[in-house]
């Protein structure tokens, strides 16, 4: 079938055929995935939506992508925290609401995977810290060493001369401001703040969601963020739609953000205004203090319309569908 007669029979509302469809609407298989780091995740993931696979292979296929890639922020070539160590936090969700996680976990490169293990292998939705690589050993991940990579150990010696605990605003995107996506942002020097989230729609019309991350960089041991929490860095409600959030997590698990975005759709917003709303009652907290802060909320509808929404400007995101490959620009509430 050619695009000409394919759009014909979208606009004609043929699109529940296991046919891709991109009317205005929504768009069916599609992923999106926070920053321009995405492109590549959502890359992986495609050819999973592509073959009319379902959507919670994409959204782990396209974790385990950047888990494999040394990254500031996610696997384990990422950021340590401040005893030098790197502490993995990831979760997964499916359209069933059956979801996974691991937080702290140490020294297994695929915690994407081990939180799907949890998921399906066990009564429970979280595993932390030695129990976690303890199972994830059990189930065949290998524990491989603990070396930080050479960019984590140069930023970690840069880090110690200060050892400030201080979250610094887009660091994804200071990391990545010669590339072809760079928007202009904060440059003010240490790294902070990372992390994969990915939100999927399969040809079957089913969400699923991922998130992987070390987690803020030099954070106390044992600190666990938003990313590996249902709720927070992550929710799927196959009914309503999928949020993932990206920034400071303590911001986003004070106000359950992802759970929060996923019920303003479903009282009828659009995704871009449900992040809206959800990073609203972030800054309405402490205006003052959010000036400093970054949080960005990315959301898809059950349609696969898709939005997002930041607290300063810098939050990107990348989308891939049938109809579109590219990084968009968040819209963003404060400027400072
Ligand atoms: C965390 N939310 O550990 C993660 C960090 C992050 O962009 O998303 N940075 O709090």
């Amino acid at each position: 079938m050619n695009r000409k007669n394919f759009l014909k029979l979208s606009s004609l509302g043929f699109s529940s055929l296991a046919l891709p469809s991109f009317t205005k609407a929504g768009q069916k298989p599609i992923v999106i995935a926070t920053w321009d780091s995405g492109m590549a995740v959502n890359a992986a993931a495609w050819e999973i939506l592509a073959a009319n696979g379902r959507s919670l292979d994409a959204v782990e296929a396209g974790a385990l992508k950047i888990e494999d890639t040394i990254d500031c922020c996610v696997g384990l070539g990422g950021y340590p925290d401040r005893d030098g160590i790197v502490t993995l936090d990831a979760c997964i969700m499916d359209e069933h609401a059956n979801c996974g996680a691991v937080a702290g976990l140490e020294q297994i490169k695929h915690p994407i995977s081990v939180a799907r293990k949890v998921m399906e292998k066990t009564p429970h939705i979280m595993l932390v810290g030695n129990g976690a690589q303890q199972f994830a050993v059990e189930n065949g991940f290998p524990k491989v060493s603990s070396t930080l990579s050479p960019e984590a150990t140069a930023a970690y010696k840069e880090w110690l001369v200060k050892s400030e605990y201080k979250p610094i605003l887009n660091i994804e995107n200071k990391k990545q401001n010669n590339g072809p996506f760079a928007p202009n942002f904060f440059d003010d020097g240490s790294a902070n703040h990372d992390t994969m989230g990915l939100l999927a729609l399969d040809m079957a019309g089913n969400l699923s969601g991922a998130v992987t991350t070390s987690g803020m960089a030099f954070k106390i041991h044992g600190r666990v963020g938003d990313s590996s929490i249902i709720g927070a860095g992550l929710f799927v409600d196959n009914e309503v739609g999928a949020a993932t959030s990206s920034g400071v997590g303590e911001e986003v698990i004070r106000i359950c953000g992802t759970h929060l975005v996923v019920e303003f759709m479903r009282q009828g917003l659009s995704p871009e205004l449900a992040c809206k709303k959800a990073i609203e009652r972030i800054v309405k907290k402490d205006p003052e203090k959010a000036k400093s802060l970054q949080v960005g909320f990315l959301a898809i509808n059950k349609k696969g319309v898709y939005g997002a929404y930041s607290i300063q400007k810098g939050f990107v995101f990348s989308v891939k569908s049938g109809h579109e490959n590219r990084v968009h620009a968040s819209k963003y509430l404060v400027s400072v």
